[in-house]
């Protein structure tokens, strides 16, 4: 059976999970909020990875169940990781481009909030350049009604796209989040050094959050520190764990 076909048994059937990754003060360490990263745990296949199976979603329009489900599940889990660092948290959530133009995005939004007690605020919502892209007109809209309910908008993989910088004067942008693809070679690549500088630059002038991800040494976190890059997320400050994991660390991390 295709792997299509195995996805709606397993939506059916609870095999998706959400990962949580540790999002940490670049100083202190201390976590801020989690990114949540979707799993898929086949019974016989093992973990799916996700570059396997959200492609396909979004192709068969199964992301938009799969994205909901997602939202749900993050917003009822921040407040159990609250309870336990005693804590204001954030949980930061990847909305792909047809979910978030989905008409029963916003609605999907309000569920999610009204169901699990979480506030507005305590969320963020990642997109990609290509989203705002597609429907400006649309995406305006819709972010509007993200803001009257006090949601972050993260541009997830920045600088990335095909994409113009007008859109920072056009959309109501909170966080700019750098893609690994610029960090990974950091702090000897010069170019990568340039561009990671102009971005907190245009942040800080903006007044915009940076989180630099895929942060994997101490020499790069060092760096962006010096430069003033109060987020990293990568494998040197947690990898994207299973929730149990997360609350322990968050316990080690008080
Ligand atoms: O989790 P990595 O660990 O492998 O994620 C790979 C890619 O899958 C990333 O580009 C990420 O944005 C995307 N992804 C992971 N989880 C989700 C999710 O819940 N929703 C969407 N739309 N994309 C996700
Ligand atoms: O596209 P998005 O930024 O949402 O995807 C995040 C992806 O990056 C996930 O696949 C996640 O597992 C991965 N990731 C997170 N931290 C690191 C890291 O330090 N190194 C590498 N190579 N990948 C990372
Ligand atoms: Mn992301
Ligand atoms: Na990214």
């Amino acid at each position: 059976i295709s792997l299509e076909a195995a996805m709606f048994k397993a939506v059916r059937e609870g095999e998706f999970l959400l990962y949580y990754q540790p999002i940490v003060d670049a100083r202190t360490k201390v976590i801020e909020g989690f990114e949540t990263l979707m799993r898929w745990k086949h019974p016989t296949l093992g973990m799916v990875p996700p570059v396997r199976f959200i492609p396909i979603a979004e192709n068969n329009g199964l992301i938009n169940l799969l994205g909901a489900w997602a939202l749900k599940a993050a917003c009822m889990q921040i407040r159990q990781f609250q309870e336990v660092a005693g804590r204001e948290l954030y949980i930061s959530v990847n909305i792909s481009p047809r979910q978030f133009r989905s008409d029963r995005f916003l609605s999907e939004l309000d569920d999610a909030l009204a169901m699990s007690g979480a506030e507005g605020h305590q969320l963020v919502l990642e997109i990609t350049e290509g989203t705002l892209m597609v429907d400006p007109a649309h995406a305006e809209a819709v972010m509007e009604k993200m803001v009257e309910r006090k949601v972050r908008i993260a541009i997830d993989d920045f600088g990335t796209g095909y994409s113009s910088l007008a859109y920072l004067k056009r959309f109501p942008i909170s966080v700019l989040k750098i893609d690994r693809a610029f960090v990974k070679d950091l702090p000897g690549s010069h170019k990568d050094a340039a561009i990671c500088k102009v971005v907190l630059d245009l942040a800080r002038h903006l007044s915009l959050a940076v989180v630099a991800e895929g942060v994997e040494t101490e020499d790069q976190l060092a760096w962006l520190d010096e430069q003033g890059c109060h987020y990293v997320q990568g494998y040197l400050t947690g990898k994207p764990m299973p929730a149990n994991v997360a609350v322990t660390a968050l316990k080690e991390n008080l």
